[in-house]
């Protein structure tokens, strides 16, 4: 028998064999997970590896006839040529898919930013965007051309070559450069936004909690009221220590409201455990960790009525999310964001009522005043007393003693 098709079967015969015995586990581990252990679905894997072994038996078998046989029917394929072509439109073929789908999806891509720093951020992006994509063509044309050019001939033998010294300096000097370029823009960036905010930024507190964000604006004396974590109940989400004056006039609003071309400062907090600030059409993210506060500032420039005319979308809103994985209810930390001009901004915040609620013993007496001005219903308890006559009271007093009676004798 010839011993070169031998050893050639026996090669391809064993690279099944290990690739099947190294699937086995892996299949068995699946199915396994899937189930969630009934014995329904454990038969069934163990009719999954019995098939599997039928068939690693089965080619074992085939195997045999052909050696016995002494003929391969696929003797006449040169398969070091099918490799090298089929690797050549595997990349070939993937590369123009990556390019392909990365026009396709653009439409899920970030949405159009809608702040300052948000364009830069887009810019600083999209440049990025543009060398890395140019890099990643050209290497791979090049890995191709070799991949090909270099596949394994009778002819040839490997060259021994240790290293180039020029060549190692070149592409670690150009990458270097290129990153060093990007890193600075970036670095530019970041610097603009991490500085201290404006003077008449418009301050928003978001507090992270599972699984809802917590809105507060200062009210009227731009000043948050204090608030304490040992003093967070049903009634008081944020702890606010009402002993603090300056908590009492504090908006907790369920949507963010916020004026165009004003800096906006969010002071961002969380509750229990990680939160996640994410403003896509802003460019905003930032953790909210608990017991360390965090900021970030931001100009929006885009109302959402003029979102709504440029999108041509009637129910387009602004949208914050949290986006650190936080719990089971992550997925309902969603708050709408509205953007408004000033105008608007100021209107809607004067319509806000403070988050405080006085205790009853707090509240003003509620008076009704009649159309002559004078006072109808407020009684001080202790004349309303008075009011009632000995007459009366003795007549009620008579009434339920012939109740209780009646009662009596009816047992
Ligand atoms: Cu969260």
């Amino acid at each position: 028998m010839n011993h070169k098709l031998k050893s050639g079967i026996t090669m391809r015969f064993r690279t099944m064999a290990t690739g099947v015995l190294l699937g086995l586990p892996l299949l068995a581990s699946a199915a396994g997970s899937e189930s969630g252990g009934d014995s329904m679905d454990l038969l069934m894997t163990g009719l999954k590896i019995l098939l599997l072994i039928t068939v690693v038996l089965s080619l074992n078998i085939l195997r045999m006839v052909f050696d016995l046989r002494e003929s391969d029917p696929l003797r006449n394929i040169n398969f070091n040529e099918l490799n090298a072509r089929i690797m050549v439109g595997f990349i070939f073929i993937g590369l123009c898919l990556a390019l392909y789908f990365s026009f396709h999806f653009q439409p899920l891509y970030l949405p159009e930013a809608s702040s300052e720093h948000g364009m830069e951020i887009d810019k600083m992006f999209n440049l990025t965007l543009l060398i890395t994509s140019i890099v990643v063509i050209i290497t791979h044309l090049i890995l191709l051309y070799f991949v090909y050019k270099y596949r394994w001939s009778d002819s040839r033998r490997a060259l021994y070559y240790h290293d180039n010294n020029k060549v190692e300096l070149m592409w670690t000097v150009a990458p270097a450069i290129v990153l060093t370029v990007l890193v600075l823009d970036g670095t530019k960036n970041w610097n603009a936004i991490m500085q201290p905010p404006p003077e008449n930024a418009v301050e928003i507190e978001l507090t992270g909690k599972q699984f809802a964000w917590n809105i507060r604006y200062a009210g009227s004396d731009n000043q948050f009221g204090k608030t304490n974590f040992r003093m967070i109940s049903a009634e008081n989400e944020l702890g606010f220590d009402w002993a603090d004056e300056s908590g009492k006039d504090d908006v907790m609003p369920g949507e963010i409201y916020m004026p165009v071309n004003k800096p906006i400062l969010l002071k961002i907090r969380a509750r229990d455990v990680l939160h996640s600030v994410y403003l896509p059409h802003f460019r905003v993210k930032m953790d909210a960790v608990p017991g360390m506060p965090t900021q970030f500032w931001f100009t929006p420039n885009k109302t959402t009525k003029e979102m709504r005319v440029k999108l041509n979308n009637e129910n387009f809103n602004y949208e914050l999310a949290c986006t650190e994985v936080c719990g089971r209810g992550h997925f309902s930390m969603k708050r709408n964001v509205v953007v408004v001009t000033e105008e608007e901004y100021q209107e809607w915040l004067r319509k806000q009522k403070p988050y405080y609620k006085a205790p009853e013993s707090d509240l003003p007496v509620q008076v009704a005043i009649d159309s002559t001005g004078t006072d109808s219903t407020a009684i001080p308890t202790e004349t309303a007393e008075k009011s009632v006559s000995k007459k009366d009271k003795i007549a009620v007093a008579g009434k339920i003693k012939k109740q209780a009676n009646q009662f009596l004798s009816l047992k």
